[in-house]
């Protein structure tokens, strides 16, 4: 059962309710909060979850004419329109401001919560078909691919397909230039690096986007002897190291708009052109976003020549940083695994291989949205936490 209140009054001449509940805490609701999120179906639409209510008709200085507890389970309002609003009492307690109860509807919603690691990695797996079959499997999965940056799904078909079975898991995959899903293979006249036998060094994919792809699969279909091992960084957890071993370095690389390029021709033609940070940070300094293709890192690079050198040092010690024995972790692809990992966090290699007269490896890749995974995650805990 849900908390009950005890006590409920206007204060700061009525621009403030204060509720208090059974437990004795209490709780501080801003007026012009509450007749904006008023629940009733001329503010609310149920239907959508959506607020009908438009901005032009709220007061932003608003003053609650009378509060009253209905129940120990709701608070009624009469505003001095003489509008009513009621609002339940576990609806109130999950929005309450205080600093502890935000950040607890913040971890609830988002998941923030990072796990970093190193060359010390514990690869997750997890059976393919469990994920596709299994809530919960499924729900272990999206969770460890959010908190670690990396699961690896095991004993699938060594066959094309299998990515779109996983889109369709999680709803939809993320359509590039490069198509739906993509084969990674040796190709004439390839219009990728990656469609090389050569080694790829630590990139994340696909910078040019100016929304590059949150989540990345790669599905290993055939596996070459000699060569084509995987190598994976956590780039956040380098980012750190680089903030603390040279401020100057990280301020650079997370200021610096980098020019980004992509002409050719796949799914169709393309032009594609970006500028983007190498290390995006939020509002406190912390990385949330390696952009870091070296690949298609444009010619063109738009800063005064005086930055240009002060750069390339700062990138130098990034790319020094991911490659170190310390913070790399190797691993070989074998038929039938699934990579899933996080491309905003994760940067990924690969050692080159041998080139044949037919195919000699064949990795499929596809992409998804953060916001298409973490909605399935929401759903799938929702689904899970309902049944127990
Ligand atoms: C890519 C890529 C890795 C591999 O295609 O972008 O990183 O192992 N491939 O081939
Ligand atoms: N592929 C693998 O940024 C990039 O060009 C990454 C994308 C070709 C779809 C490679
Ligand atoms: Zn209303
Ligand atoms: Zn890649």
């Amino acid at each position: 059962m849900s908390l009950g209140i005890q006590k409920v009054e206007a204060l700061d001449a009525g621009h403030l309710i204060r509720v208090e509940w059974e437990d004795g805490s209490e709780s501080r609701y801003p007026c012009v909060w509450l007749r904006d999120n008023c629940q009733c179906p001329r503010c609310f639409l149920h239907s959508a979850r959506a607020r009908r209510l438009v901005f032009k008709d709220l007061d932003v200085n608003i003053v609650v004419k009378e509060v009253a507890l209905a129940d120990r389970k709701k608070i009624s309002i009469t505003w001095p329109d003489e509008h009513a609003s009621e609002y339940e009492a576990e609806w109130l307690k999950k929005r309450c401001f205080s600093e502890e109860a935000r950040a607890e509807m913040r971890e609830d919603l988002f998941l923030p919560e990072c796990q970093h690691w190193g060359s010390d990695l514990q690869l997750p797996k997890i059976p393919f078909e469990k994920v596709l079959y299994n809530d919960e499997s499924a729900y272990k999965w999206l969770c460890t691919l959010k908190k670690v940056g990396i699961v690896l799904l095991t004993g699938a078909a060594a066959r094309q397909g299998e990515l779109v079975k996983l889109g369709h898991r999680i709803g939809f995959l993320r359509l590039t230039f490069y198509g739906p899903t993509w084969q990674v293979q040796d190709k004439a006249d390839a219009n990728n690096v990656a469609y090389t036998t050569g080694k790829l060094c630590f990139h994340t994919d696909y910078p040019v986007l100016q929304h590059p792809p949150g989540v990345q699969f790669l599905h290993c279909i055939k596996q070459t002897v000699a060569g084509g091992e995987s190598e994976v960084v956590d780039g956040f957890h380098v980012s750190n190291k680089l903030k603390k071993q040279n401020p100057q370095a990280y301020q650079i690389l997370s200021s610096t708009a980098v020019d980004y390029t992509d002409v050719g021709v796949d799914y169709c033609d393309f032009a594609v052109q970006c500028k983007q940070r190498i290390i995006d940070v939020d509002s406190r300094g912390q990385a949330v976003r390696i952009n870091y293709n070296n690949a298609t890192r444009d010619t063109v690079f738009d800063v005064p020549a005086e930055k240009v050198r002060p750069f390339y040092a700062a990138l130098k010690e990034f790319d020094d940083l991911l490659n170190s024995s310390e913070h790399k972790f190797t691993y070989k692809l074998k038929p039938g695994d699934i990579v899933t990992f996080d491309n905003w966090r994760v940067l990924h290699g690969r050692q080159s291989y041998e080139s044949g007269s037919g195919v000699t490896r064949h990795l499929e890749g596809a992409y998804a949205d953060w916001d298409v995974v973490m909605s399935r995650l929401r759903l799938l805990r929702k689904r899970l936490l309902n049944r127990a």
